[in-house]
């Protein structure tokens, strides 16, 4: 089936010059990238990326971590893998919740590492399941920043003040 999910380098995979790796390890699915940008999550978009854990303990360290909090680099790397099996494929590259469990040859597995407080420091964060894939590229990417059609789009008219080059 052809699916599309979302991929975050998280902030620790950005300071730690991770970047070429893990684009690299993601070519060998040979899905097509059809979108792409660095930005910063803001508590919103960070609690609402993981409002599935909220409650849990360590969720306001998960949240300081996306926002980049924990590493003075207050960005991520936001992908979205387009192709055949594109969910599991990528998955499977990126490898177990758990560093320490992941696949050694997967990418948590070969640079996640666990902080001492638990949180687990993964590097990557990438969807789950279709309707999560949905929720999630849609929280972090507006239609026009994406190359293909992948979900309906409706017209809206709105009145905006943009910033332009001067
Ligand atoms: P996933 O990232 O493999 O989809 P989720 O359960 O969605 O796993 O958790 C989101 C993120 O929260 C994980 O990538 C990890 O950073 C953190 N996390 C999840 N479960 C735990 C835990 O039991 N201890 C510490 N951190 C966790
Ligand atoms: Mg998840």
């Amino acid at each position: 089936m052809i699916q599309q999910t979302l991929v975050l380098i998280k902030p620790d995979g950005l300071i730690r010059s991770l970047t070429g790796n893990i684009l690299t390890r993601l070519s060998e699915t040979k899905l097509e990238i059809v979108a792409g940008k660095v930005c910063r999550a803001t508590r919103e978009i960070a609690e609402q990326h993981y409002a599935h854990l909220k409650g849990q303990p360590f969720f306001n360290e998960l949240i300081q971590y996306l926002q980049g909090e924990l590493h003075e680099r207050r960005k991520v790397m936001a992908l979205i893998y387009w192709g055949e099996d594109a969910i599991a494929k990528v998955r499977e590259l990126t490898g177990e919740t758990n560093p320490e469990k992941a696949s050694p040859t997967s990418i948590r597995g070969s640079f996640g590492r666990i902080r001492t407080t638990g949180l687990f420091e993964n590097v990557v964060h990438a969807s789950s399941d279709p309707l999560e894939a949905e929720r999630e590229i849609k929280l972090w990417f507006q239609p026009d920043e994406i190359i293909i059609d992948i979900y309906p789009t409706k017209k809206a008219k709105k009145e905006v003040t943009v910033r332009e080059w001067s």
